[in-house]
């Protein structure tokens, strides 16, 4: 585990925004201003067929570490645990079909954090002796992963926070300001969010609507 309890690096998950280069038309830009508007820990998640690789990717996420250095906010990246090694990223999130965690672990050392998706209490508490936080969705429909599998609610949620009380818990899919009372008072942690954020068209106000709850 980190050297940050828990209980801080649940605070630092209220407001988890994520993203790639393929959500958003100038991601750099989003990004800044979501932290200047309340984004509380950014994840750089570069998918899709048109996805920057190699030296492309590495720079773009040595922009993205820069911008929430300055904002001191956690900067993770998406299952490239190699990329984040070698910048020296704050953590790695990965998901079921990614590299395991146990393994994730070893390579990060015990001072990164590791988030891991997880779909059943089972797979969080496989996460667990290697997994700072986990991440439970979708909780709505999302357009923004296509194997996201079935929609589920909040279930989930109240299930792990029931057996693990003190584990870091995100919510993530389809998430919008309005869902956000009901997710936390389920058991989450925060929420994370791509589309309600990269989407918008006006950034600001977008992150401030989910950062004022
Ligand atoms: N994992 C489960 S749903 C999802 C991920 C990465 C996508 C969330 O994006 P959005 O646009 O907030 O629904
Ligand atoms: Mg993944």
């Amino acid at each position: 585990m980190t050297s940050c309890t828990k209980q801080a690096l649940a605070k630092q998950l209220r407001l988890y925004f994520v993203c790639g280069t393929t959500d958003t038309s100038d991601l750099v830009a989003t990004v800044k201003t979501a932290l200047r508007c309340g984004v509380t820990c950014f994840q750089f998640r570069e998918k899709g067929k048109d996805a920057l690789y190699g030296d492309e990717k590495e720079a773009m996420a040595k922009a993205l570490q820069r911008v929430c250095r300055q904002a001191n906010v956690p900067f993770i990246i998406n299952d490239d645990v190699n990329l984040a090694l070698s910048i020296d990223a704050d953590g790695v999130h990965v998901g079921q079909d990614d590299v395991p965690a146990e393994w994730v672990r070893e390579q990060l050392g015990p001072d990164k954090w590791l988030g891991v998706s997880v779909h059943t209490v089972e797979e969080a508490s496989t996460a667990l002796p290697f997994a700072d936080y986990v991440g439970i969705g979708p909780i709505h429909e999302t357009k923004s992963k296509l194997d996201a599998g079935r929609v589920r609610g909040t279930e989930l949620i109240q299930q792990v926070r029931q057996r693990y009380p003190r584990l870091p818990i995100v919510g993530i899919g389809g998430i919008l300001p309005e869902h956000v009372p009901s997710i936390i008072s389920d058991g989450a942690d925060g929420v994370a969010v791509i589309s309600a954020i990269a989407s918008a068209p006006d950034v600001a106000t977008a992150t401030r609507r989910f950062a004022c709850l």
